[in-house]
């Protein structure tokens, strides 16, 4: 007996090239499909039907189905620029926009869960990848948390590897939210983009065993950009799948 149904062998296939192709881009039809993968059309149906709930594709009636992306929030790992950047070959670098330390104020002390007038220190780096501008970063951090963080070496290191070796911070539990912007006229320049184009927002806070240590707004071109995500079924249980952000086609 087969250990899986066979329209989920489909739909594991299909997910492959679904997401290679480009958003907008039309998925065969059920005949066709049945066809060229040698099922039946209820196997091909309940394939198509699978994806479209997955938020992998769209159907208009008398249209077809095309290739979407689905726009929810995503749980993420804790992974560093850096070693994003390196899983996919390449070499992080970064540039140093902005670094001080002054009182939080009000917006920032409660992300961070400090007082108003308690030290932050604030980073702003442009993030490359090959020397080419990916994204800029803007984080803050408690200084107490941080003590001299600023001379350590921020524009050839990663933040995660300074924050675990000299602080002893490794980050166990973190929220990031997805969001649209637009990129800001002082932003244009760096990223090499039009100024007012679009841009995919991340927000990320990390904490470590229950307090709060980084709170960054990672700014990416939108229209080289996407997020792209491992999703299961809504019963599935275990551990969470990946989501990775990545370069569009
Ligand atoms: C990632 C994190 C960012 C963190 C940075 C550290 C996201 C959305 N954000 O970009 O919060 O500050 O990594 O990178 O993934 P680093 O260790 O390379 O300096």
């Amino acid at each position: 007996m087969d250990a899986q149904p066979k329209y989920l062998a489909l739909v594991d296939r299909l997910r492959l090239d679904i997401e290679a192709m480009p958003t907008g881009s039309s998925v065969p039809s059920e005949r066709s499909l049945a066809a060229e993968q040698g099922v039946s059309r209820m196997t091909a149906r309940r394939a198509l039907d699978e994806l479209e709930r997955e938020g992998l594709l769209r159907r208009e009636v008398g249209r077809g189905s095309f290739v979407t992306r689905p726009a929810v929030s995503l749980p993420l790992r804790l992974t560093s620029f850096t070693e994003d950047v390196r899983a996919r070959g390449l070499v992080p670098s970064s540039r140093v926009l902005r670094l001080e330390t002054a009182a939080a104020g009000t917006d920032l002390a409660s992300l961070l869960g400090i007082p108003a007038s308690a030290p932050v220190t604030r980073l702003h780096r442009l993030r490359l990848a090959d020397g080419r501008p990916m994204a800029i970063e803007r984080t803050a951090l408690p200084a107490s948390a941080v003590p001299g963080i600023d001379e350590h070496d921020l524009a050839s290191g990663s933040l995660y590897e300074i924050l675990e070796s000299a602080y002893g911070v490794r980050f166990d539990a973190g929220e990031q939210t997805i969001r649209a912007g637009i990129i800001a006229d002082a932003d244009a320049a760096c990223l090499e983009v039009d100024a007012g184009s679009a841009a995919l927002e991340l927000v990320r806070t990390s904490a470590c065993h229950g307090e709060v240590v980084e709170r960054t707004v990672s700014t990416y071109p939108g229209d080289r950009f996407e997020l792209s995500a491992q999703i299961e079924p809504a019963t599935a249980r275990g551990p969470e799948r990946r989501s990775a952000l990545r370069e569009r086609d």
